[in-house]
């Protein structure tokens, strides 16, 4: 059992002055009963919070700590960074550097803009996607989350859906009217929407995996069906990269698929655990933006020294270390485990995987899309994750999230989260 006095009185503090007490959503323990413990400090695959508990951190800040918390090349590169100035306003070569290493590795990306968050990388590349197009509509899926941008906040993933809003209240009729939402991994629903609407829709927005109704990964012949799709309606293709780019490999899931988009937006790794965003693709697009084009987007903070230097850092350190077939085995070993653990207890479940990304699902169906998902046991959910959090394993605190490896979990970090899991799964029948 932990100790969460400190966690329970910092939460109490913090809902007095904070909504809900946390500064996103998805960090409220809303869905699996309880309330969130208050970190101290993270280093490598460990977080330890102010009770002075040691978790096994399968978050990683939500996907950025690919390499784990505090790895000094990245520790380093924002000190150096730091003494220089935290922001400028005016343009440095680390922008230009880091835009390199960007294009170099994402194959639809051959010109991109910086920015502060997913969500903004997301808004903008539909502003661009429609001001190129001069067409309105935009098609997304049900259960993938795009950030909390108005017009896509239609039957939204992650916090939404634990909360129960997967389309927000607030956001005005009239921004997602042009906003389309089909069921994932449906390639005829796309045609007949396309061949239905297909001069007027400007953009095709998908995680091509998806990691915000847990990890579901895009089935045989989706993403090329959306390539083809978009192609000949000249839709513009985006994927939502935020999560996957530089996770699922190093030039993403486009990389991984080897399906290549218009557009891609990012976030995540790319800042190294700093606040960042980052959207590129086609230079014919991309130039619709200012200075060059008209389509307006801007920012004080893009392109921030130390997001740069963070991102740099990260980026480099993957690229030589190439991490990626040593992360997918260890995931591999680790789902293998809970997966066991599972069926040794009889539980209905699914496990899915692409690369470091994972989610168990307490469903007796593979999950393919929203609908399916929507079916998941939760309550179910919520006693394994509070279980699993007394054996000192940190797990997202929804069942429509991904959980993830880092470069710094060990087999005996592996081997300590599947016997919990075993104890715990045996008890919650
Ligand atoms: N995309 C992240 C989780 N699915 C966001 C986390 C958050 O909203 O705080």
């Amino acid at each position: 059992m932990l100790n969460r006095e400190k966690s329970r009185e910092a939460f109490a503090r913090a809902t007095r002055v904070i909504p809900g007490g946390v500064n996103s959503p998805a960090r409220a323990f809303g869905a699996v009963g309880g309330s969130p413990l208050f970190i101290e400090r993270g280093a490598g695959q460990y977080l330890f919070d102010i009770d002075g508990n040691r978790l096994i951190d399968y978050i990683g800040s939500w996907g950025p700590h690919i390499l784990g918390h505090c790895h000094p090349n990245i520790v380093a590169a924002i000190e150096a960074a730091l003494t220089r100035g935290t922001s400028f306003g005016a343009p440095t070569e680390r922008e230009s550097e880091l835009a390199e290493l960007i294009v170099e590795a994402v194959p639809s990306i051959e010109k991109v803009r910086m920015v502060n968050s997913g969500t903004e990388a997301t808004m903008s590349a539909i502003r661009l996607a429609r001001g190129h197009t001069g067409r309105n509509v935009v098609v997304k899926f049900a259960g993938c989350y795009h950030g909390h941008v108005d017009s896509l906040l239609v039957e939204a993933g992650s916090g939404a859906l634990t909360h129960g809003v997967p389309s927000s209240p607030g956001v005005p009729e009239g921004c997602t009217t042009d906003t389309l939402s089909l069921r994932y991994n449906d390639a005829d629903h796309l045609a007949d929407t396309l061949a239905k609407r297909g001069d007027e829709i400007a953009a095709v927005i998908l995680e091509p995996v998806v990691g915000n109704m847990g990890c579901v990964p895009p089935q045989t012949g989706f993403l090329e069906a959306c390539r083809e799709l978009c192609t000949k309606h000249g839709a513009i293709l985006i994927f939502d990269e935020v999560m996957t780019g530089f996770r699922v490999a190093f030039g993403g899931a486009q990389a991984r698929y080897g399906v290549t988009p218009d557009l891609t937006t990012l976030g995540k790794i790319v800042g190294g655990g700093l606040p960042v965003g980052a959207y590129g693709g086609r230079a014919d697009i991309m130039d619709s933006i200012s200075p060059v084009g008209p389509v307006y987007q801007a920012g004080t903070l893009s392109g921030n020294p130390l997001a740069t230097a963070s991102g740099i850092a990260t980026l480099k350190t993957l690229k030589e270390s190439d991490p990626y077939d040593k992360l997918e085995a260890t995931t591999t070993r680790l789902v293998g485990g809970l997966s066991d653990a599972a069926k040794s207890a009889g539980i209905p479940h699914q496990v899915a995987q692409v690369g470091s990304m994972f989610t168990l699902f307490f469903n007796d169906e593979p999950v393919t899309n929203y609908d399916i998902s929507a079916r998941n046991d939760t309550a179910r959910f919520a006693r394994y994750f509070q279980e699993m959090l007394d054996r000192g394993v940190y797990l997202p605190c929804s069942q429509f999230e991904a959980n993830f490896v880092s470069t710094c979990h060990t087999d005996e970090d592996l081997d300590a989260t599947i016997k919990a899991a075993r104890e715990v799964l045996s008890a919650i029948v």
